[in-house]
């Protein structure tokens, strides 16, 4: 067991002994140029996994997301979000860098229905530009949208002209838990991204799949926002090990998830939603958010507390059976330590 149960995201996952030998080893060029013979192979296998033309190599799932709105996006535009976003609720850059005007849509556990989508554009005099998903969804607690669910998505907004991007930051673990491939749940979307450093386990990275005319644009993008790396070859060699190598042991997260949310389910004052724990993500409420995410701290299991009643909790790499146990104990002490019994 680890010292510390880190569960406050799979973003902690340390890059494996396979991806740090790939990364000594790995040629180089000036990606700025399109020369780094590394960031170009992922950047291939990476539009390959997700079925798209071609893809481009960017520093975090933030600039990956933002890069593709600016890319089919102009200032003054609206896209369209489910309200839970992480783009909206999380990165903040749409308005102040994109230009570009939200317009939320309630989902249920982070889905907008087909039936919703298509009224709200019906009514609208002048449509928004583009539609935004997530899959697996953050704030919703891991929640997958399948490919049916994406394609009835897309056909809604492509009839009223839209384009779509999909934030695919954990993709890989929806296609594990749903048993279909990545390029199934991305096959209708214009741009889709994902995050190479959250649960396949690479130290730093993101990409963004979509035609050549979308990356060309976006390209320009990420020069324009800072994001050329140079000899970015080094970390993107941990990209191609991720790839190649970590997306079928998601599996084993995703069974971590269910038995930690079925157990603390059972703990008097915690509330789980156990149909909502689809990945490797488990949502908690709570009474106090803030001072049972210190008192598991005192216990050396690390959480995340989103507001003032709820705990995220994330399984990954790192965290085994035993952290699993370790984490169900802590809260049960802790809330007991609060309700003064122990
Ligand atoms: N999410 C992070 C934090 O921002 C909370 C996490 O620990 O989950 N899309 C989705 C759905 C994400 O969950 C994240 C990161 C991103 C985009 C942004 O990726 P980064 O952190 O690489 O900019």
């Amino acid at each position: 067991m680890a010292a510390v149960v880190d569960l406050r995201s799979d973003t902690l996952t340390h890059p494996t002994e396979a991806m740090r030998e790939a990364m000594r080893r790995a040629a180089v060029g000036d990606d700025v140029y399109g020369e780094d013979p590394t960031v170009n192979r992922l950047e291939e296998l990476a539009a390959a996994r997700v079925g798209k033309e071609a893809a481009l190599y960017v520093p975090s799932g933030t600039m990956a997301n933002l890069v593709a709105i600016m890319a089919q996006a102009q200032p003054g535009d609206e896209a369209l979000l489910e309200e839970q976003a992480h783009i909206y609720r999380v990165e903040g850059s749409l308005v102040p860098i994109a230009g570009v005007i939200p317009r939320l849509v309630p989902g249920v556990r982070g889905a907008i229905s087909p039936a919703v989508l298509r009224a709200v554009l019906d009514a609208s005099r002048t449509p928004p530009r583009l539609l935004c998903l997530e899959n697996t969804h953050n704030l919703a607690g891991g929640t997958v949208l399948s490919p049916q669910q994406t394609a009835d998505l897309c056909t809604v907004a492509h009839e009223h002209g839209l384009r779509v991007h999909l934030d695919g930051a954990r993709i890989f673990n929806s296609a594990v838990a749903q048993g279909v491939a990545a390029r199934d749940l991305a096959r209708d979307v214009d741009s889709v991204m994902f995050c190479v450093s959250k649960g396949l386990s690479a130290p730093v990275g993101s990409v963004l799949c979509g035609s050549r005319e979308i990356i060309s644009r976006a390209r320009g993008f990420r020069k324009f926002l800072g994001g050329g790396m140079r000899q970015a070859g080094v970390i993107a060699a941990a990209g191609i090990v991720a790839l190649e190598e970590m997306v079928d042991r998601l599996a084993d997260d995703h069974r971590r998830a269910r038995t930690l949310a079925a157990q603390l389910a059972q703990i008097p004052g915690l509330r789980v939603d156990l149909a909502t724990v689809q990945t490797n993500i488990v949502m908690v409420e709570v009474d106090d958010a803030p001072a049972l995410a210190r008192r598991l701290a005192d216990r050396q299991v690390r959480s995340f507390p989103l507001g003032a009643s709820r705990i995220r909790l994330v399984t990954h790499r790192h965290i085994g059976d035993a952290d699993v146990e370790h984490a169900v104990a802590a809260f049960r002490d802790a809330l007991q330590v609060a309700a003064g019994k122990a």
